[in-house]
């Protein structure tokens, strides 16, 4: 039985019609998470089917050395600072190289906003990977790096994107965004970008037919009030330029942050934020459940939640594990697919821009 609360909207998603931020909040304060969970379960079959993708991926983060300091953030360290790297490209190398037998089709490439690195050196980490592996998808650096790269260049936005695009760069990751509030950032992440400016980069690169993912940072101070909007933002933003693929939420983890005295998000919160962010973002093909996040357990259960992404193999994870994630630091493509299939769904694997890759 659907609570009375929830049928209009139960109606409305029937019937295929946008729901209103108004519906977003009632969702949000609504306890029914197993009607919440149908009406996006219901929105994610019409979409995707039975179609559960992931991918073979590698993650690779160049710096944790960062000018910023972000609340949020157990990931970041000053320049000398125990536990503060920066790699060269020879370690780059040799950490494409020490894969290249598997199957990667996507190396997801972040860090942070470190100050004696030349701009060079950002475009350089891509050129290292594209000679190794000529024919893997690069997605890398969030609309933050962008913004800081132009400002370290002179250069203006699109041309910092050129520049990369010259390089490799095929995709970008949807990192940066955490919460479109104005009262938010100035609490936790002040030296950021602007949600304007977040959006905009992601348009300019969308123009260029970069496609780019979304993030929704939850779980910390924000309120549901202010999640709604984000995800209107977005699906504001996916209106325009139609350029993101995927929208993933990201649950706070609160481990060897300044904010440690915060609980953690619990499972009901993540099942929440995957079928919310499903019924509103009708204009994003892809809800992605990131096990590293929030576990391959709570994962699983998402694809009955609206989710039809799990990820990737990844392996050696920094952002999540530095801020206390007990998850693997990887899965082989068989428990990947292990995992999908023991839902009844159809496992595919996927590059970084949702082209299927047949097995060989
Ligand atoms: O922007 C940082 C978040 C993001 C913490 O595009 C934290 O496919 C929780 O964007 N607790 C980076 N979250 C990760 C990211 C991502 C991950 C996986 C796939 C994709 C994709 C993108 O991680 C940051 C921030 O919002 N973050 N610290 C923390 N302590
Ligand atoms: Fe730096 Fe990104 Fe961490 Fe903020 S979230 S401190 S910008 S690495």
């Amino acid at each position: 039985m659907i609570s009375s609360d929830l049928q209009p909207i139960y109606k409305k998603v029937e019937n295929n019609e946008r729901l209103s931020y108004e519906d977003g909040l009632i969702l949000y304060n609504s306890n029914d998470l197993l009607s919440i969970g149908k009406m996006a379960d219901m929105v994610r079959k019409r979409k995707n089917g039975n179609r559960t993708y992931f991918a073979m991926n590698q993650h690779i983060n160049p710096t944790n050395i960062c000018r910023n300091s972000c609340l949020f953030c157990a990931y970041y360290r000053k320049d000398g600072e125990d536990g503060a790297y920066r790699m060269s490209l020879d370690t780059i190398r040799k950490k494409v190289k020490e894969r290249l037998g598997e199957g990667i089709k996507e190396i997801h490439i972040v860090g942070g906003l470190d100050d004696k690195l030349p701009y060079e050196y950002y475009l350089d980490v891509l050129r290292t990977v594209r000679e190794i592996r000529p024919e893997v998808n690069i997605k890398a650096y969030t609309a933050v790096e962008i913004a800081y790269l132009s400002e370290r260049s002179g250069k203006p936005w699109d041309a910092v994107l050129d520049d990369l695009i010259a390089v490799g760069l095929q995709a970008m990751p949807g990192g940066g965004a955490e919460i479109f509030s104005e009262r938010v950032k100035r609490k936790l992440f002040m030296d950021k970008l602007s949600s304007q400016d977040w959006i905009k980069i992601h348009h300019i690169a969308h123009s260029k037919g970069v496609r780019t993912n979304a993030t929704m940072l939850y779980g910390h101070i924000e309120k549901l009030e202010e999640r709604v909007e984000h995800l209107v933002l977005l699906r504001e933003a996916q209106d325009v330029s139609s350029g993101f693929l995927t929208f993933i939420p990201l649950a706070f983890h609160p481990e060897n942050t300044k904010m440690h005295k915060l609980p953690r998000a619990t499972g009901f919160d993540d099942l929440k934020n995957i079928a919310i962010s499903r019924l509103m973002l009708d204009n994003f093909d892809h809800i992605k459940a990131y096990w590293v996040m929030m576990g391959t357990k709570t994962a699983q259960i998402a694809l009955s939640f609206g989710a039809d992404d799990i990820d990737g193999s990844v392996v050696e994870e920094r952002i999540y594990h530095m801020a206390g994630s007990d998850s693997a630091q990887m899965m082989t493509k068989n428990q990947m697919r292990a995992l999908i299939t023991e839902c009844g769904l159809e496992a595919i694997e996927r590059d970084a821009l949702y082209n299927e890759v047949k097995e060989q």
